[in-house]
């Protein structure tokens, strides 16, 4: 396909230089040609281009490779100065018939075919850069204006010289026995799940967790479930009890309303400390016994904050790291916790902590100044420093995002496209709002149908001009405040629609059920205003990936000021105090009265951070956090002349 002494684009991020690009040389030789590279290194320091030159120099033209320097040098990161380098592609390259173009976000090599004898603009090749997954098949599919064309292509890994260990409470899919020997298997709901997912899924490594049935897991339909997922999956088995006190008590019946700051949800059952910790020494065995030494062990979520305690008490000393998804409490909430030293000397015990915001990162320290008195917080401008009997643990703040080009992309669609049509069809002249949650009392479902309906009351211009669609997705129906939380909101709608609907207007739509992702990413389009008002959150997702479906760079967004999410949105976002009704019925009337000018300089600004800060890019900054440890702990281990032990 490609003949020798050709020209291909790569664009690499700093840091990484060496080893991707020793990795896609590998690739070239494997098929025995020549490569030659102009190279767009963001940041990359000569040093490593020129070290990478020395070692691969018979194979490389190292006039090229002097090109290289010139261009890496040039300041940057920042997207137009890409895109200028871009535009400067020499005209050597723009009259190549294939190009390799390789993607920082999404890591991959792609190889593009140009159609016909147009040049290949800059333009062009970011298109394919921004092309999501889902919408790269493997073999030739014409893109946008059809002047260029994928061929395929190709997985690499930046940062993936270990193997990566998730661990989290749910594996990303739920088993559920439907009779005798019948099984079926539903996509997992839930930010955890929609962040690490594709991530594992392009990386590889191994998934541990629950698949969420108590007792016996059935090893054929778990097979069946996990025959392509892309990564290695090993379930952590729970029995009845344990699922009551572990999963609905200690973690959704303490730790979750405890840390949204909602106590008196609370239910502080002395028992649930036990099985809390006995089920999470069941997931340290499981990694005990299935991670190699080089491995980066992750651990997510508030269910598993003992794991690193109970790995310890096994002997082990690798690096583990830690990334808690939802906020961490200010002290004054979480001293009212029974055991919070046994927990804070537990979450001690991971190498490196990683936090939503820096409020949750604060609110920790806070919290480990007061209670963990032989502990010292050693400031520092990047990752934070703590040092705790000899050991030094790090921590940072990493707010999460999404798989911006796949919902991007998906958006564009034809499919949804269609769909989006269709829901704006059935209501003329309105202006459409959603609500988009998993069942769940943190998400503020019920303060935003109150100052919905103080919306209605209050402001007679939106009567018959705007349509709340409130979707809300089951979960945690088994615990019996959710089930009560469900009739709250059942009971609000009815008031609403009984109170304000005429013969031709329903002020709610409601929805009580998951969307497919078709579905879900047709209403972020078809709606010109998210509603997205948690009482406390760790980031919400929901917020990036309504930004990220506007396409046409309309649409306003409502967002509490304690969503994660608002310290990334706040240019953009309407900010409101969820439990403040007026407020937020007086902003959902400043949203619909928005222009159009303004909602795009909003909307624009707020794409840009959700593009740039996507999943690719936090979990690029966790892993490269963490890959700092894990050399400094095998260091550590040689100095003393102790293998890390598994
Ligand atoms: P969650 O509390 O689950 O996650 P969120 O971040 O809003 O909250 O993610 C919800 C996910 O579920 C989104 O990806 C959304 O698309 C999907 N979803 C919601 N309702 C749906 C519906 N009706 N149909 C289909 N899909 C639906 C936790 C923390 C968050 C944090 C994430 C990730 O509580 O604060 O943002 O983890 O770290």
């Amino acid at each position: 396909m490609r003949g020798d002494g050709e020209t291909f684009p790569f664009h690499v991020r700093a840091g990484d230089f060496s080893k991707l690009f020793t990795k896609l040389l590998f690739y070239h030789v494997e098929l025995g040609q020549k490569l030659r590279g102009y190279f767009f290194a963001q940041s990359a320091r000569a040093g490593d281009i020129k070290s990478v030159a020395a070692s691969v120099n018979d194979r490389v033209d190292v006039h090229t490779l002097t090109n290289v320097i010139e261009v890496a040098t040039a300041e940057g990161g920042d997207r137009r100065v890409h895109d200028q380098r871009l535009q400067r592609l020499p005209h050597g390259i723009r009259e190549q018939r294939f190009l390799w173009v390789t993607d920082d976000r999404r890591k991959r090599a792609v190889v593009v075919e140009k159609k016909g004898d147009l040049p290949v603009a800059a333009r062009d090749v970011l298109n394919v850069l921004q092309c999501g997954r889902n919408h790269i098949p493997l073999n030739n599919l014409a893109i946008r204006d059809s002047r260029i064309e994928i061929l395929s292509t190709i997985n690499y890994k930046l940062t993936s010289m270990n193997r990566l260990i998730v661990v989290s409470n749910r594996l990303p899919f739920a088993l559920d026995s439907t009779g005798e020997e019948l099984w079926t298997v539903t996509p997992a709901a839930g930010g955890l799940v929609s962040a690490v997912e594709p991530v594992l899924r392009e990386r590889g490594g191994i998934w541990i967790g629950w698949p969420g049935i108590a007792g016996e897991i059935p090893k054929g339909p778990l097979a069946e479930a996990t025959r392509d997922a892309g990564y290695k999956v090993v379930p952590v088995a729970l029995s009845e009890t344990e699922r009551d006190e572990f999963y609905y008590g200690y973690s959704n019946g303490v730790i979750w309303p405890l840390f949204h700051d909602l106590q008196n949800f609370c239910n502080f059952e002395p028992a649930y400390w036990q099985a809390y910790k006995e089920v999470n020494e069941r997931y340290a065995d499981a990694i005990a016994r299935c991670s190699q030494p080089d491995d980066f062990i992750w651990v997510h979520d508030y269910h598993l904050m003992y794991v690193a305690q109970a790995l310890r008490e096994r002997g082990l000393r690798a690096a583990l790291s830690f990334f808690l998804h939802i906020p961490f409490p200010p002290y004054d909430i979480f001293s009212k916790l029974p055991q919070p030293q046994r927990l804070l000397r537990a979450l001690l015990q991971f190498d490196l902590l990683g936090f939503q915001t820096r409020r949750d990162l604060r609110n920790f320290l806070g919290c480990v100044r007061r209670v963990m008195l032989d502990v010292r917080v050693v400031p520092r401008r990047e990752l934070q420093l703590v040092r705790f009997e000899k050991r030094e643990i790090r921590l940072g703040h990493f707010p999460i995002g999404i798989d911006f080009d796949s919902f991007e992309n998906g958006a564009m669609s034809d499919g949804v496209a269609q769909r989006s049509q269709q829901l704006r069809a059935n209501f003329p002249d309105c202006q459409l709002i959603l609500g988009v949650d998993r069942l769940d009392y943190s998400k503020g479902i019920p303060e935003r149908l109150r100052a919905y309906r103080d919306a209605l009351e209050r402001h007679p211009e939106l009567r018959g001009r705007v349509v709340l669609i409130q979707v809300v997705v089951p979960s945690r129906v088994e615990i019996p405040r959710y089930h009560e939380f469900k009739q709250r909101i059942d009971r609000l709608v009815g008031d609403i629609n009984g109170r304000f609907s005429t013969s031709n207007w329903l002020p709610v739509q409601y929805h009580f059920r998951g969307l497919d992702r078709d579905d879900l990413l047709a209403h972020y389009r078809a709606c010109d205003i998210a509603f997205v008002t948690p009482l406390k959150d760790g980031m919400n997702l929901v917020a990036k990936e309504y930004c990220a479906c506007r396409i046409d760079e309309d649409g306003a967004l409502i967002l509490s000021q304690f969503a994660g999410a608002a310290e990334q949105l706040k240019t953009g976002a309407l900010l409101v105090n969820p439990y403040d009704v007026e407020e937020v019925a007086d902003t959902v009337l400043k949203a619909f009265r928005m222009t159009d000018a303004e909602r795009t300089a909003r909307m624009k600004r707020m794409r840009r951070g959700v593009r740039d800060e996507n999943v690719f890019w936090w979990v690029d900054s966790f892993l490269r956090a963490g890959a700092k440890l894990v050399a400094r702990t095998a260091r550590v281990a040689t100095r003393r002349g102790a293998p890390t032990k598994r």
